[in-house]
Formats: structure tokens, sequence, C-alpha cells
């Protein structure tokens, strides 16, 4: 999968893309992703990319030009199934947005800053807007870090059958259960007998339980779905 970011601030996509996980995505050749310095297309030699809002009011706004350019740009070289806007009105990210972008060939992401970007370049090129939650961030990066992160993993490959996502919390509705490591009495706090015993049924079926309790208590919603 190819991921193209344009941004005003790529340095901020940087590390949380090439550790752990995501590097090893990148590393093995399943996910490449590319930021593109937005300045790059920048309307004048200051490096001018946004400007004041018609109708007046705080807060610039990224223009038309250096984004149509941008992504005209990369057009020539990528077909995107997806062009997808990080904003804080977009649709609310979920695991199954994940899961379903995690099958896609090419996407690109456009960041936005300031009051956001010019209302033409959503009506015109974007297919997507998401939000990662109901809260403001200063620009959309470390929402598609978050993104980018959370489809990464689930590219067939990334994972392998110890981490492998379909056991994560959310893919079943379910939060995850609790988890514990070595030493099975740790100043007299106990690992449930169960998962000491090596009855692969009876691990499973007391994970399901601790699944539902945990969700119950911390998420019922997710329970009223189904
Ligand atoms: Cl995608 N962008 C910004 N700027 N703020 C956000 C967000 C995105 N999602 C939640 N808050």
């Amino acid at each position: 999968m190819i991921i193209d970011i344009i941004s005003v601030v790529p340095e901020l996509l940087e590390s949380p893309l090439n550790h752990s996980i995501m590097k090893r995505a990148q590393e093995k050749g399943l996910l490449q992703v590319r930021t593109h310095n937005l300045r790059k297309w920048a309307i004048n030699k200051h490096g001018q990319v946004d400007d004041y809002q018609y109708g007046g009011g705080a807060g610039m706004v990224m223009m038309c030009e250096p984004l149509f350019n941008a992504i005209i740009h990369l057009q020539t070289t990528t077909t995107y199934n997806e062009i997808i806007y990080l904003t804080p009105d977009g649709e609310t990210f979920n695991q199954s947005m994940a899961n379903r972008l995690s099958l896609q060939n090419n996407l690109l992401f456009i960041c936005g800053h300031y009051k956001g970007i010019d209302q033409r370049i959503r009506d015109h090129f974007v297919t997507k807007e998401i939000s990662i939650g109901d809260y403001v961030l200063s620009g959309g990066e470390l929402a598609a870090a978050v993104i980018v992160d959370a489809i990464g993993r689930l590219i067939p490959g990334v994972l392998n059958d110890e981490t492998s996502a379909l056991f994560d919390s959310f893919q079943d509705n379910l939060l995850a259960p609790p988890v514990y490591t070595r030493p099975a009495n740790f100043n007299g706090w106990k690992v449930p007998d169960i998962l000491l015993q090596g009855d692969p049924k009876k691990v499973e079926a007391w994970r399901h339980e601790a699944a539902l309790a945990v969700t119950k208590a911390k998420r019922p919603d997710l329970l009223k779905d189904e």
C-alpha cells in the first residue's frame, strides 16, 4: 500500500511512522508512506500556502492553488482509491473504517492547519473526511499518524501470528481481556489459575467471559450494537 501525505509540517509525521511496527511494515515493502511538504507548491518565494478568509474572522485558510498543484502532481504517478482530508468535522474514525481502508492500494491524506483548507478543494478532490475524535488538534498530522498506524498494522503480513490483529480490542466489538506474564505470583498477587493450567479451550472461554465483563463495565455502548 502507498500512503501519500500532504502537510505543511511533515516533520511531525516522521517519528511515529518510522519506528516499531510501522517501520517493519515499510522495511518489508508492505507499506510505503511518502510525505510531501506543501510549501513545495507555495504561491510565492515566501512559501505562502495560506491566506485570510473571505468574509472576515480570525484564522488563516489553506489556499486552493498549492493544494491543487500538489494533488495534480501526485495524481500523475498515482491513482488514489481515496483522497482523505483530516478534519475535526469529518466522520469519526473507528476500527471498521481502519479495516476497510487497509484493503486499499493507494491513499492520499491531506493535513489541514489553521482554519482548514479552502472548501473548493474539499468539493472537487476530497472523497472522504475523517476525524479521530471530538476534540481539536492544531493540525491533521497527528490524526494522520494515528490513522496510518491503525491501517498499517492491518495490512496482511505486517503483524505475525502472535500479534495478530484478529484478537485486538474492537475487532469483535469487545474490549481485550486482561493479560498477564511471569511471575505467576508477584508479591502475593496471583495470575488467574485457568491461565496456568494449559487447557486452550478453558483459556479461550475465560478470555471471552473476561472480555465481555470488561466491555460491559467500561464500554456498554459497544454491546448494544449487536
Ligand atoms: Cl483529523 N484534525 C484536527 N485538526 N483536529 C482533530 C482531528 C483532525 N480529529 C480530531 N480532532
